[in-house]
């Protein structure tokens, strides 16, 4: 079946050549002459937008007139990357563009990289939310995202002399041609002061607060075209400003400089997104940040509620709120804040309007993940909240807890709230479960995993609560748009469909024998390998070869994702190597891509130790070329989108039973390349889908873990019984890597050592390093490598992010596809 046609009023490559002309003259005034490559991007972008605004009005018109139950995904990160591609795709003008900019003497691929990428994210959770907006607008369900519109995304990583510096990253410094200001729906958020107890004109006491301060929130409307551009949905940010540009009486009085630090504390709040980095984690403006956001969308969803609504009755039947991880958890209080405070309801009919209104996914289970706030930080920012947390946590120990569990003081303390001790700490993870009709994980055996392990008192009060959303990645990103190559093949062997139907995909599985199609699908891939070669050679001055096995680590740099394991296993190769020129290997190529936060020492010395052992290695004459390792400066979605589509091997490589899920394991798979992975998040999916046959499991499976960690680990005893090990660990310690700097590498060998090893490393070294003997013994038998690579491409159509959202609407969010009118 043809995949149909863009709902997008349709253009031919010569009316989008006049509109990019119209634009480039009458929007950035200037001409086809004097244009520089960011005035032919920007005006490319205003062609499109002709197409995509008119399709944003119709979704919004039939959201309003047919009043639509609608999904409002609150996350403090949105890792959206670039969008003009993406965008083109999506309304199926790519080819017309391209031809058009050709025609008007201009490369698609070099205006296209004139744009910044939006990396208003820290990684996975922030970049699953941008595939969830897709695949929303995709599906034409009625939906929002809400987040904030920072002005710096996650820093740009440089690497000097082998170490991550830190810079800004100004993505909007010149402007962003995909957002919109909609100064007319501008909110005002309180905070700090104090709460006063009145009488009411009924006579009942109410509380109001007082606010010592205010700022505003401006939103900012990006919007999310959907494939074949029937539905425009909009991502809305909100940019935090002084509530008052001048405080005139300050002003007045000669104090300009007062009335402006009163503008630039304001403005503070969305300044920058927070790496993800537990020494941050306790600053008085992050809990600004979240509530600012969630303030703002509760008023936003309240407004346009109140279009068709005089009370609150059918507001959980017309809003759903997912809280995206616990970052947006002050959602809860702050609703109930609304409808008790200020709109009039009692505690019992607005605690049913926020139970029913609320859901919460959990993506991680590392305890120093969970947000945990101090009350006295609450009882400073946000006094009345704090009263609202401890009556919702009173009513839930008093009516819920003693219920069960009738004069166990001891689970009422564990199950609080509020965390009791020296400093008291408000648990937002169980204000969430507390405060939502349901809570999820995120894969199989992660969901299995909250159950079990994180919030096993809750799941045992309300198990009907507890449902698992196996992540998703959008196929038009990370398969159409990121490799057109092996797009057009699949085009050609199973119909165009496939970006809707990921799981039609399924058809090519049938020729993964057929010597003709593998010929052409390793084609494809070597194509994406000299490609990213030449990219390595620009940005790192390695020289890499095409023919060696791609083997890539990507993801943000924690000890549980286990990049230092990688790094044991590149340092063996090397002692082999060097031990035997003739030691039987293929080449290879060990690509690492990945940021550490600011303050976490050990994740920047990991990333150090990568770049000081790959000078070394890829200048080391006697091993022949057979090894190299690059590590590629600020990875990002843009990087991304050149890695997955070269990989031959992908690295999955946890500690099994920490990683939530990964979803870059997802994309490699689509794009054809096999893993290498623990039984650990969304691999145990993935070998579900491709057959064990066809993916290398290695490692302790999470029970395993769970049990040597029970009887009491102790990595000294791998170390002495692998004598090759301990010649890798204590290479670390001498100054072969280092020149004249012995030690400057022993602080990983120390954290796998003295530091008791927390995430494993040692015991699974070896048959991690067994199994990737199997992984270069399969590739250098290039048709086997090319039957399990097609079947592992064309067998993850489940990981499609539109199956993700189907799997929400059905069990939490309940939402009905309102098609806009063409
Ligand atoms: C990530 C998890 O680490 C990853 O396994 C998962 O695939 C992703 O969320 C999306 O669910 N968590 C975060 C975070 O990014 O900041 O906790």
């Amino acid at each position: 079946m043809a995949a149909k046609k863009s709902k997008a009023k349709a253009v031919t490559s010569a009316q989008f050549q006049e509109l990019i002309v119209k634009h480039l003259r009458s929007t950035y005034g200037t001409d086809e002459k004097k244009a520089n490559d960011q005035a032919w991007w920007k005006a490319t972008c205003s062609a499109v937008n002709e197409m995509i605004f008119e399709r944003l009005t119709e979704t919004q018109k039939s959201n309003a007139v047919n009043d639509s139950r609608a999904v409002h995904y609150l996350s403090l990160e949105f890792l959206m990357g670039r969008l003009t591609i993406n965008n083109l795709h999506n309304v199926k003008v790519f080819d017309q563009a391209r031809e058009a900019l050709k025609a008007l003497g201009k490369d698609i691929n070099e205006i296209c990289d004139e744009e910044p990428d939006m990396a208003l994210g820290n990684g996975g959770l922030g970049r699953l939310a941008a595939c969830f907006i897709d695949s929303l607008a995709t599906l034409n369900y009625p939906a929002v995202g809400y987040g904030i519109h920072y002005e710096h995304g996650l820093f740009r990583q440089d690497i000097q002399g082998g170490r991550q510096i830190e810079r800004p990253d100004s993505w909007r410094e010149y402007g962003n041609p995909w957002e919109i200001c909609r100064p007319e729906s501008v909110q005002e958020i309180p905070l700090y002061g104090y709460v006063e107890t009145v009488f009411g004109e009924d006579g009942q006491l109410r509380k109001v607060w007082h606010a010592g301060r205010k700022i505003k929130g401006v939103p900012w409307d990006i919007p999310v075209v959907g494939y074949e551009a029937q539905t425009v949905n909009v991502l809305r940010l909100w940019e935090s400003k002084a509530a008052d540009f001048f405080d005139w009486d300050v002003f007045n009085a000669g104090g300009y400089i007062d009335s402006q630090a009163e503008k630039s504390q304001a403005e503070a709040v969305s300044k920058v997104l927070y790496p993800n980095d537990e020494t941050e984690a306790g600053k008085e403006l992050r809990l600004i940040q979240q509530y600012f956001f969630c303030a703002c969308s509760l008023k936003d969803i309240i407004r346009r509620y109140k279009r068709n609504h005089s009370d609150f009755s059918n507001f959980s039947k017309q809003a759903v709120i997912q809280l995206n991880d616990t970052h947006p958890t002050v959602a809860i209080p702050e609703l109930m804040r609304i409808l008790v405070d200020e709109e009039g309801l009692n505690w019992d009919d607005a605690w049913k309007v926020c139970n029913e209104s609320f859901a919460y996914t959990n993506h991680t289970l590392l305890p120093e993940a969970l947000e945990k706030w101090g009350v006295h930080l609450f009882e400073k920012v946000l006094p009345r909240h704090i009263e609202v947390i401890y009556e919702i946590n009173r009513r839930f120990l008093e009516d819920v807890v003693e219920k069960k569990w009738p004069g166990n003081d001891e689970m009422k303390r564990r199950l609080s709230i509020i965390e009791e001790g020296e400093s008291r700490m408000v648990r937002m993870a169980y204000l969430a479960v507390v405060g939502s009709f349901k809570t999820n994980g995120v894969a199989a055996m992660h969901s299995e995993l909250v159950k079990e392990d994180l919030f096993p008192e809750f799941y045992e009060l309300w198990p009907e609560r507890f449902v698992n959303v196996t992540n998703g990645v959008t196929p038009r990103r990370w398969l159409l748009a990121c490799n057109e190559q092996l797009a057009k093949m699949y085009d050609k062997t199973v119909g165009t469909d496939w970006p809707l139907h990921l799981d039609q995909l399924k058809g090519a599985a049938k020729l993964a024998d057929n010597t003709k199609f593998q010929k052409e699908f390793m084609a494809i891939k070597r194509e994406k390998k000299v490609e990213l070669a030449d990219e390595i050679e620009k940005l790192c001055g390695i020289k890499v070869s095409p023919d060696a096995m791609f083997n890539i680590l990507i993801k943000r740099l924690h000890e549980y994702k286990r990049q230092h394991l990688a790094l044991l296993h590149i340092l063996a190769l090397y002692r082999r190597l060097l031990e035997n020129p003739d030691y039987d290997m293929g080449p290879q190529v060990f690509i690492f891509g990945s940021k550490a936060a600011p303050g976490y020492k050990l994740a920047k010395d990991i990333i150090y130790a990568i770049n000081k052992v790959a000078d070394k290695v890829n200048n080391d004459e006697r091993i022949k070329g057979k090894l190299k390792v690059v590590f590629m400066p600020n990875y990002r979605v843009t990087l991304a989108e050149k890695l997955f589509p070269a990989g031959d091997v992908s690295l999955q490589i946890s500690t099994a039973g920490f990683e939530a899920s990964g979803t870059g394991n997802m994309k490699f798979a689509l794009n054809g390349a096999l893993t290498i992975g623990t039984m650990d998040g969304a691999n145990v999916e993935i070998r579900e889908e491709v057959g064990d046959e066809n993916i290398f499991i290695f490692g302790k499976n999470c029970d395993e873990v769970k049990a040597l960690k029970a009887e009491g680990y102790n990595p000294w005893d791998y170390y002495y019984a692998n004598p090759e090990l301990k010649a890798v660990l204590d290479w670390l310690d001498t100054d072969f890597f280092t020149p004249g700097k012995p030690g400057e590498l022993s602080s990983i060998k120390n954290s796998m050592l003295d530091g008791g090893d927390p995430y494993l490393c040692l015991a699974d070294y070896e048959s991690f390093t067994n199994q990737y003997v199997n992984v270069d013994a399969a590739y250098r038998d290039q048709a086997k490598w090319a039957k399990m690579a097609i079947i592992n491409s064309a067998s993850v159509g489940k990981f499609n992010s539109d199956r993700s959202i189907e799997d929400y609407v059905e069990r939490i969010w309940k939402l009905e596809k309102v098609l806009p009118k063409q």
